[in-house]
């Protein structure tokens, strides 16, 4: 097979990322691809650090840029320590939230301009960009319902629904402006029918890289 592949997984609060990394872990492991699964924003342990911060109840106040460029920070750590040398070692990179989720949450959700986070986009990331980006989607009632059963809000999940309507919407317009890479997953359903239609977006790209 061709190079190393960035795999991305994204989606609001409770869609079922993390559940369903597991599953593209098995599918990746049926072909015999060696990767590395991690997480933004972490991955690191300066990065899981940042992650405390931004997540935690300590600093409810932070201001919007605070914020963008602690995604940021812990980003850049990340992909110095992980996913540039995992891509060059010839792994696949397996990534629950990565830069999308900035534009969602940060640019949808707290109204930050796009543009300013595509100058940090460049700067942070130089041309790495993920190959492929599965976008779990649901509405999100759905997605805190779930989320809700499993733990104690976080910082970002105290927000009110206004909020992830407006992450959702950012995300979708991702999707829709870059319909190549970012492929969305009706995740509404039951977990079987989520798993097909991600075997299915699997395969494709597989093929895909077979193909070229
Ligand atoms: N953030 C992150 C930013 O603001 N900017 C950024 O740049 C980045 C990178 C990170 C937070 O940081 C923000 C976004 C986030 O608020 P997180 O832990 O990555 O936090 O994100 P969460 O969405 O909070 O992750 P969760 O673990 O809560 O949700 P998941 O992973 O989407 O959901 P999962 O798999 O844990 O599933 C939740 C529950 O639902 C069940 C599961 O069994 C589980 O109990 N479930 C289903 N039940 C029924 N049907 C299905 N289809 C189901 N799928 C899963």
């Amino acid at each position: 097979m061709t190079k190393a592949q960035f795999i991305t997984l994204e989606g609001s609060e409770g869609v079922g990322k993390t559940t369903n990394l597991e599953y593209i872990e098995s599918l990746l492991r049926d072909k015999a691809i060696d990767y590395v699964v991690t997480r933004e924003p972490g991955g690191t342990d300066l990065g899981e650090q940042l992650r405390e911060l931004l997540l935690g109840h300590q600093h409810t106040g932070m201001a919007d840029d605070t914020e963008l460029l602690m995604m940021f920070a812990a980003r850049a750590e990340h992909l110095d320590k992980v996913i540039k040398p995992a891509l060059a070692r010839g792994q696949w990179v397996l990534c629950d939230r990565f830069t999308d989720a900035t534009y969602a949450y940060q640019g949808g959700g707290r109204g930050i301009d796009p543009l300013r986070i595509k100058i940090l986009e460049d700067y942070v990331q130089g041309d790495c960009r993920p190959d492929l980006t599965l976008l779990l989607d649901a509405p999100i009632e759905i997605g805190r319902e779930r989320a809700g059963k499993r733990s104690a809000p976080d910082r970002f999940e105290k927000e009110q629904a206004a909020f992830f309507n407006k992450v959702r919407a950012a995300y979708l317009q991702r999707a829709s402006d870059d319909s190549k890479r970012i492929k969305v997953i009706d995740a509404s359903l039951e977990l079987d029918a989520v798993k097909l239609q991600i075997d299915h977006q699997m395969q494709s790209f597989f093929n895909h890289l077979n193909s070229n």
